[in-house]
């Protein structure tokens, strides 16, 4: 199984669950003609697939109005509507990674407990190793007891630069340490893991932002992307957090944990109408190299596939 395939395939089993909703849509469809009926059936099972309301309610007033228009009558010309309109949310949504102009590229990464931040960020840190770039890790969960230990295993095992402070230590002093030794080490990125708070911790969630500010004084236009690691089988929860997050730290992506599970990753398609972010990775295992770059066209088509499994 090709590179390209084997993530088709992992998506598409991350999507099982939103897949099973949909699956016997087309089954449902073959020989109708579209009508109010058809329109609250489909409606129906886009809500059941964790694709959101808003989303839902805006692609079936779309079908809704091109029926009403003439332009669509069968119900086999449904699942190609629904795909184009999917895809269509996607254009002029940028899902690669921010690179700044100088180095370093600084990537702060946050989320909520146990969302898989600590392990996305190994992920990154592999992929971008791969491709030739130096990276150096910023263990800034002074937190959680045993975290920087977590982060220092995977910087060995990867070969990449940590910095870190004690445990209970400051983790803005931390990412400011780092920061310098970025600056002054001349690495290309600098990935900033930080510790697991729920959106609802204010004091928390205030040190995020006093860590974002302290990286944006040292190095100019950083931190050039912040991405909030959630929990694929979080459903619509997610919504929340995104909201939360991108008021403290102004969120530029998501990276999309544990697809491989028993994911619900319909809600994608609501975090990019809601909040306007785009999905830019997605994990799919625990290992380094189970992450893939986020492709709207293997979302979509994995949505509708009907071989999930
Ligand atoms: N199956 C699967 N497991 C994952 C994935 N990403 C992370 N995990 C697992 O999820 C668990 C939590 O991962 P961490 O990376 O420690 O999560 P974290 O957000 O750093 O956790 P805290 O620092 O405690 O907030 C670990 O057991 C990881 O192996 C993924 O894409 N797929
Ligand atoms: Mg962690």
């Amino acid at each position: 199984m090709g590179i390209l395939t084997a993530a088709a395939a992992a998506i598409r089993r991350g999507l099982a669950r939103t897949a099973e909703a949909l699956v016997g849509l087309r089954a449902f469809l073959a020989g109708r003609r579209i009508d109010e009926a058809l329109l609250a059936e489909v409606e129906k099972r886009l809500l059941a697939a964790d694709v959101g309301v808003r989303t839902t309610r805006e692609m079936v007033a779309s079908l809704r109005r091109d029926w009403l228009a003439g332009k669509v009558s069968r119900g086999e010309e449904v699942v190609p509507f629904l795909k184009q309109e999917l895809r269509r949310r996607w254009e002029g949504l940028d899902c690669s990674l921010a690179r700044a102009t100088t180095k370093p590229t600084v990537i702060l990464v946050v989320g909520v407990n146990g969302s898989g931040k600590t392990t996305s960020v190994a992920k990154i840190a592999a992929s971008l190793k791969a491709e030739g770039r130096s990276v150096m890790l910023a263990a800034a969960d002074t937190f959680r007891a045993g975290a920087v230990a977590q982060l220092e295993i995977w910087s060995r095992r990867l070969g990449v630069d940590l910095v870190k402070g004690a445990e209970g230590a400051d983790p803005a002093a931390v990412v400011f340490d780092a920061a310098q030794a970025a600056v002054a080490r001349g690495v290309d990125v600098l990935l900033v893991d930080t510790a697991g708070r729920l959106h609802v911790q204010e004091t928390l969630m205030r040190q995020l932002t006093k860590i974002r500010d302290v990286v944006a004084r040292r190095i100019p236009g950083a931190p050039h992307e912040v991405l909030l690691v959630l929990d694929a089988t979080a459903g619509q929860n997610a919504i929340r957090q995104a909201e939360v997050f991108t008021k403290a730290v102004q969120v530029t992506g998501i990276f999309l944990s544990k697809l491989d599970g028993t994911a619900r990753g319909g809600v994608v398609m609501a975090i990019r109408d809601e909040m306007g972010l785009p999905v830019k990775l997605v994990g799919v295992g625990e290992r380094p190299e189970d992450v893939e770059p986020f492709d709207p066209e293997t979302f979509v088509e994995g949505m509708f596939s009907e071989d999930a499994s």
